[in-house]
């Protein structure tokens, strides 16, 4: 198969950069490793950034969206009793959507057919050659045979584990890495909300977060070491530990509920650079990682795919070579910032072990001066709806 841009991985990175391109005439396809229900089965993101909103309505793929996410203009940071509201919607006028990645997902890929984007899924041994020429291609393996995609770009979607970004030689790329000494354990449950906002809770056994996914159905957080195992975790031991962490008055809100899932996340912050070698671009988790404290990752993997998409279609429809030279630098920049608000907020609301009286200190002084300054609420309520793209 010849085509012009061969995307890998259809995740939320993959099929939004696919239907970017198709909706300019562009020609490419999408390869990915799983189906479509073992994709639509990963619960992940839930917290929508205006990029994002404004990708899926510039695609006209937001009728559901619209419908079904909630607009929030506020989230809170409990302290102890205190509970901290930082006020987006007055601070920045701007406001965060919660429509889940799983929504999203299923939105973009039930328009593939009507928009004339092909997806292989289940296409095994995905494999990148001569990435750093102007005639790369790919290989992989379906229905008992080999396949070959030959194409000018290749855009690598494919997530923290994927091969994409293992396609740079080890002489080109740079991995900056923070491993975190906790996971994020989380509950999905239809009952409904504690609160009509988000809570980011410290407390002194540790980080909590409340956050939902429609007036129905809740999803819930508490950090847990990396030697704790799903399975040591019922239910009603998480309900529990989420009610004295999240504090009485959220405790006194919560509805239990049986959990229709439930997992933990390790936590890490990752970059590597540069985000495009030769022909291959890389977006989305390829490239980087946040931990989930600030809801970045997935808005981060959608502002890659706007530079990614206005570089490919510049080049394609106005034979512009500007936006794939400029790719790298312009998405880092952004990607950088985005992992330093993650990561402050990861050190502000999490009991790190290795941590002494003076880091616990420091937070208790940085929590007062986001709870009395304007300029501070200010700062992370810009941070939390998105730095501009
Ligand atoms: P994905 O979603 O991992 O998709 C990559 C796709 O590539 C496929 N793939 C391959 N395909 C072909 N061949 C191979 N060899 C392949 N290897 C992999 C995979 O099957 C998959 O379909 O990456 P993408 O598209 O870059 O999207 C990134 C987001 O998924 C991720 O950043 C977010 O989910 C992170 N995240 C959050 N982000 C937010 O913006 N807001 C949030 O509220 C938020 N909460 C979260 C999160 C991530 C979490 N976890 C579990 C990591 C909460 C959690 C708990
Ligand atoms: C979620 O709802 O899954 C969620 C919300 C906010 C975060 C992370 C995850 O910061």
């Amino acid at each position: 198969m010849k085509t012009q841009v061969c995307i890998i991985g259809a995740g939320p990175a993959g099929l939004l950069l696919g239907h970017l391109l198709r909706a300019e005439g562009v020609d490419c396809v999408v390869l990915e490793r799983k189906d479509p229900d073992y994709i639509l089965s990963r619960i992940r993101a839930g917290v929508l950034e205006t990029i994002t909103v404004k990708l899926m309505e510039r695609l006209g793929l937001d009728d559901r969206m619209k419908k079904e996410g909630i607009w929030h203009d506020g989230f809170n940071l409990a302290d102890g009793e205190r509970l901290i509201r930082v006020d987006m919607a007055e601070l920045v006028n701007k406001r965060v959507m919660v429509y889940g990645q799983t929504e999203i997902t299923r939105d973009l890929m039930d328009a593939c057919d009507d928009r004339d984007l092909q997806v292989e899924y289940e296409a095994d041994d995905v494999a990148l050659h001569d990435v750093d020429s102007d005639a790369p291609c790919v290989t992989y393996y379906k229905d008992g045979a080999e396949h070959r995609v030959d194409c000018r770009f290749i855009a690598g979607c494919d997530g923290f584990h994927g091969p994409s970004r293992k396609a740079v030689p080890a002489s080109v790329g740079k991995e900056y890495e923070r491993v975190y000494p906790f996971g994020w354990l989380g509950i999905l449950a239809d009952v409904p909300p504690c609160n009509h906002e988000l809570i980011y809770a410290n407390h002194e056994r540790g980080f909590a977060l409340a956050s939902m996914r429609s007036e129905t159905r809740s999803r819930y957080y508490v950090d847990v070491p990396l030697t704790e195992k799903v399975e040591g975790w019922s239910d009603e031991r998480l309900w529990d530990e989420l009610a004295v962490r999240l504090g009485p008055e959220a405790a006194a809100s919560m509805t239990r509920g049986p959990s229709l899932e439930k997992s933990i996340a390790p936590l890490r912050s990752y970059v590597f650079a540069p985000m495009r070698h030769g022909s291959l671009m890389l977006c989305g988790d390829s490239a980087h990682i946040v931990p989930p404290t600030g809801a970045k990752g997935l808005n981060l993997a959608a502002s890659d795919v706007h530079y990614a998409a206005n570089a490919l279609i510049g080049f394609f429809t106005a034979s512009s070579n500007e936006g794939i030279v400029a790719y790298s630098d312009t998405a880092l920049a952004r990607v950088w910032k985005s992992e330093r608000f993650s990561w402050s907020l990861t050190r502000l609301m999490h009991r790190f072990p290795e941590d002494g009286e003076f880091e616990r200190a420091m937070q208790v002084a940085e929590l007062d001066y986001i709870a009395s300054s304007r300029a501070a609420q200010t700062s992370i309520a810009e941070n939390y709806v998105g730095l501009p793209v």
